[in-house]
């Protein structure tokens, strides 16, 4: 059944206190928030969402925001649109998050926009189709927080169900992670996992250059093989897409192989 028609219970009204006031307001900075102005106690989660309005409202209606409270954070939401042309925007909003709107297309442009916008001292990010568990999201700062730890990547593939994933995308994900971890020496079992959770300030030493959905490696590569920096990986639970997938499976492929080969000759 599609959720394109049912509003979503908004997270406002099932959890005033912890999301942060901010959020309801629209932005139009350009500039990163400052490092010394971020706040340190809140959680900024970065979504990108183009045409997504079937997942949208669940997915952020579905943010644990209580239980950030319970460890002593509040969140905000940051939804990066780049002219959806359905409901994703309207929804977004009225679920609570403050959306952006970003006029350069692309999964990586997204991304880099909203990371500018985020005034968390911690940043998770998930797809806005339903498919992460952001349920384990608090568990996984508090950990990055007590361990002292700068990144925490997810693994979709060991606890995967069958038919998740289709096989053509199960075989371009084990390739591609294959092929980072021996052009890289690469820490990650999966390098095209969407769903990350690390300290804002590691932005600050990060060069993150892709436009496109190769931004999902580059940002791995940035944090677990360039900066070497204190990270992690967890196995999570991947669930069914809801909503057409952006993902062009031969394209994106082609341009995710021409990105490593790149990086590892320059
Ligand atoms: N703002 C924005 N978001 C995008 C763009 N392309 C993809 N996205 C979003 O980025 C996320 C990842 O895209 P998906 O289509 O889920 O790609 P995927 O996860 O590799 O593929 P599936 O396994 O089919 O979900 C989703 O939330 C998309 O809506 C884009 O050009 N702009
Ligand atoms: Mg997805």
């Amino acid at each position: 059944m599609s959720t394109a028609t049912r509003k979503p219970e908004s997270i406002s009204a099932r959890a005033e206190s912890a999301l942060s006031r901010s959020t309801a307001t629209a932005g139009a900075v350009k500039t990163p928030v400052a490092a010394e102005l971020r706040e340190p106690d809140l959680v900024s989660i970065v979504m990108p969402a183009l045409n997504e309005e079937a997942a949208i409202g669940e997915t952020i209606a579905n943010v644990p925001v209580h239980e950030f409270e319970k460890r002593g954070f509040r969140v905000e939401i940051v939804v990066v649109d780049n002219g959806s042309t359905d409901r994703t925007a309207e929804i977004a909003t009225d679920v609570g998050a403050r959306v952006i709107s970003e006029d350069k297309r692309g999964y990586g442009n997204a991304y880099r926009r909203g990371f500018k916008e985020a005034r968390g001292a911690f940043i998770c990010t998930m797809d806005a189709d339903s498919t992460y568990p952001s349920d384990v999201m608090p568990e996984l700062v508090s950990r990055l927080h007590d361990d002292e730890l700068d990144f925490i990547n997810t693994n979709r593939l060991t606890l995967m169900t069958n038919g998740v994933m289709s096989k053509r995308n199960k075989i371009g994900n084990a390739l591609l992670t294959g092929l980072t971890r021996v052009l890289f020496r690469h820490p990650f079992k999966d390098s095209q996992s969407g769903m990350w959770v690390f300290r804002a300030e590691l932005l600050d030493r990060m060069n993150l250059k892709a436009g496109g959905m190769a931004l999902s490696q580059e940002i791995k590569l940035e944090a677990g093989s360039r900066l070497k920096a204190r990270c992690a990986e967890v196995p999570i639970t991947y669930r069914y897409r809801v909503g057409d997938s952006k993902l062009n499976v031969w394209r994106d492929g082609i341009i995710n192989l021409l990105h490593l080969a790149r990086r590892r000759l320059s």
